[in-house]
């Protein structure tokens, strides 16, 4: 049996990327939802991961910490999680690592909350750089390797879709952003109504338990 320990889905986009490719693959799991407020002041944590982060993935106690950890984890058991063709999962091995990785110009300046709804917001060129880089993964991606078996980056969704899902959501804040990339976008936004029922909370978190500091 598999316990997720995650920070409120609405803020902490690292546990969104592992709890939607849970749900998405129907991997049935207990999920344990952590106060996070990106300052380390859960002492929780500390015995919760490794890293004193979330998300944590706790397979009968035994912890597996890092995103792009636990999906490696999962897709051991459920190999669909990658793309089938070789050169196809090695891309899509290539920019997960490279989300989870870098992009902190878009992580900071633009946290994800995924109730935030603002629109028309300028793209500082450092912004606008990784936002250029993540819309040229995403165009090789569908262009080189996206096969029949679905819309997602490279066909079926796949790893790569979980990792790059919280910046779609956040992409509609930017002006001219990513939102012409329609075609990317739709299988996402579909992705969205699936689950933001369940992903936003009933009420905004108290002042300083779960601001969206954590980011992308
Ligand atoms: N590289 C880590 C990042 C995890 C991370 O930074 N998690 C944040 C929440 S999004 C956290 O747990 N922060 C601890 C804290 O704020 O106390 C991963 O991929 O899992």
């Amino acid at each position: 049996m598999f316990d997720l320990y995650i920070g409120n889905k609405n803020y902490s986009s690292w546990s969104l990327r592992v709890w939607l490719l849970m749900k998405h693959f129907d991997i049935p799991f207990v999920e344990h939802m952590e106060s996070v407020d990106g300052h380390g002041n859960n002492p929780r944590l500390k015995d919760l991961a490794g890293n004193g982060r979330v998300p944590c993935l706790h397979v009968a106690g035994f912890q597996i910490w890092e995103s792009l950890a636990i999906a490696e984890y999962l897709a051991e058991r459920t190999p669909d999680m990658w793309p089938a063709d070789s050169r196809a999962r090695a891309r899509a091995r290539s920019v997960s690592a490279e989300m989870h990785a870098g992009f902190t110009s878009l992580r900071s300046p633009m946290p994800m909350n995924l109730k935030f709804k603002l629109k028309g917001k300028p793209a500082a060129p450092d912004l606008q750089k990784d936002i250029d880089r993540v819309v040229a993964i995403w165009e090789e991606a569908r262009a080189g390797f996206a096969d029949a078996a679905g819309s997602y980056l490279f066909g079926a969704l796949s790893i790569a879709d979980a990792m790059f899902a919280p910046v779609v959501w956040i992409a509609a804040v930017v002006a001219g952003g990513l939102l012409s990339y329609l075609a990317i976008e739709r299988p996402f936004l579909r992705l969205k109504s699936r689950f933001t029922r369940v992903t936003r909370p009933k009420q905004d978190p108290p002042s300083g338990s779960d601001n969206p500091r954590p980011g992308l």
